[in-house]
């Protein structure tokens, strides 16, 4: 065995979101997001199921903090929910709604536990919605607003801030290819979205800088490295513009460098975008969009391998293949690559170079039930764990201003499109009891922490 040894400072965390934990959708004023509406579509979500309840966390988050506590975990990421603090997105603010929040900050901070706050994970309020969703610019504008409510109230609290939670999911995923809510399916719609987010975060960053002074501020990506299948030029290419698709249309106007010109110009071709290209954009949004932040969040699960086939529909990307198949899957159908995360974190440090960067998000989703004696043996989450730890620990050596690593996720939640088919936590949730059971991942984790270094094979 070799220790791999963290420096001091490091942040060993784990994350969360509202809408996949909180439940108590319909309690204390909180309005509806477009998760709710989605989830009660038929046929939206695979199972049928809905975050009404989900952990049940709106209720437990005493419990589910002392748990954190018991496991050693010192840093914590979850999601404000928008909709309990402005019901119809914006103008009247829900005090109730807030309240919560601060009761769950100060919890937190009693139990020395440090909060990393997420603004926006995905349950924008229906009736923003209802206006034309992220389409409009003026949910841009009502999101810095929003912002601004939750900085001043929990801003002397808190002092990590993320605008933003996977923009691409938020806008691609959500309004091109109708998995996330609101489900639609229009290339410039989702172009258009994917604009206004981050103006949103543009926008937002100096609000909440001056209602937290000496917080740390910054958004967080869902990355994935983009390689070719084979050596062939079409291949290449087709890797090429995944990742402009994927990648770099958010990082490089974040760095400053405005929509990447090739991938405009696929998108021309394509006809997602008008000849004239981009026509949301306004004088001054990039300026806006490339606020100098504190840090980048990097969720990293797996990486994409392409191929130049075309799929048939109008979806028009370049066909994703997976290679390796003889190796191992998690249940989400992704591949385990712990390279990815060192190659993603490097060449976000040497493309881009955020001050610094947070692995706001890594993990696995495999079911492992409780044995007879009660135990969660999920050895394949610890195994996915440490050797992603170690992928990012080799970034580090490498001159990576990796800062910390949160663990997705605390607990078994909602997925999504994929309800509660899917286990993503180190801790055990009985949906019918809502007790929670620590698996072997999270003991193992307690030690990581306490050691501050991963023993690798
Ligand atoms: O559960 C999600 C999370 O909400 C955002 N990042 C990916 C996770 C796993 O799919």
């Amino acid at each position: 065995m070799t220790t791999l040894r963290f420096p001091t400072e490091f942040v060993w965390g784990v994350a969360t979101s509202s809408y996949q934990i909180e439940g108590a959708a319909l309690e204390d004023g909180r309005g509806e997001s477009i998760w709710d509406r989605f989830s009660k579509t038929p046929g939206k979500v695979r199972d049928g199921t809905n975050g009404d309840v989900a952990c049940d966390h709106y209720h437990r988050f005493r419990e589910d903090i002392a748990l954190m506590k018991s496991l050693g975990i010192r840093h914590y990421r979850f999601s404000v929910a928008w909709p309990r603090i402005l019901p119809a997105g914006r103008g009247k603010v829900n005090q109730a709604g807030l309240d919560f929040y601060g009761r769950l900050v100060d919890a937190l901070l009693e139990a020395g536990i440090e909060p990393f706050v997420t603004l926006y994970h995905w349950d924008l309020p229906q009736a923003l919605q209802d206006e034309g969703g992220w389409a409009k610019r003026s949910t841009a504008e009502a999101f810095a607003e929003y912002a601004g409510v939750v900085a001043k109230f929990l801003g002397s609290r808190v002092k990590k801030w993320i605008t933003h939670n996977e923009p691409w999911c938020a806008g691609i995923l959500s309004h091109q290819l109708g998995i996330h809510a609101p489900g639609l399916k229009d290339y410039r719609t989702a172009l258009a979205a994917s604009h206004h987010l981050l103006l949103s975060h543009g926008l937002a960053v100096p609000i909440i800088r001056a209602a937290s002074p000496g917080a740390e501020v910054g958004i967080t990506l869902n990355l994935t490295p983009s390689e070719p299948a084979s050596p062939s030029a079409a291949d290449h290419d087709a890797a090429r513009h995944f990742d402009g698709h994927f990648n770099r249309w958010f990082l490089d106007p974040l760095f400053g460098r405005r929509y990447p010109v090739d991938i405009v110009a696929d998108y021309i071709a394509a006809g997602h975008l008008p000849p004239e290209g981009l026509t949301v954009v306004q004088p001054g949004d990039f300026e806006a969009i490339a606020v100098k932040c504190d840090f980048l969040g990097i969720n990293y699960y797996n990486r994409t391998v392409l191929r130049s086939d075309k799929v048939p529909e109008a979806q028009n990307e370049p066909r994703q293949v997976f290679l390796a198949p003889e190796k191992e899957w998690t249940e989400m159908g992704w591949e385990v690559h712990p390279n990815g995360l060192r190659d993603t974190l490097l060449r976000v440090h040497l493309d881009y170079r955020p001050r610094k960067i947070y692995v706001t998000e890594n993990g696995a989703s495999y079911s492992t039930p409780p044995g007879a004696d009660g135990r969660v043996k999920d050895e394949q989450r610890l195994a996915f764990l440490r050797d992603h730890f170690a992928a990012a620990h080799r970034a580090m050596e490498a001159g990576v201003p990796l800062a910390g690593y949160f663990v997705w996720s605390l607990m078994d939640n909602f997925e999504w499109d994929r309800g509660y088919s899917q286990r993503f936590g180190i801790v055990w949730v009985d949906y019918k009891t809502q007790q929670r059971i620590p698996k072997d991942s999270a003991l193992w984790y307690r030690g990581v922490i306490a050691e501050n270094a991963v023993q690798v094979p």
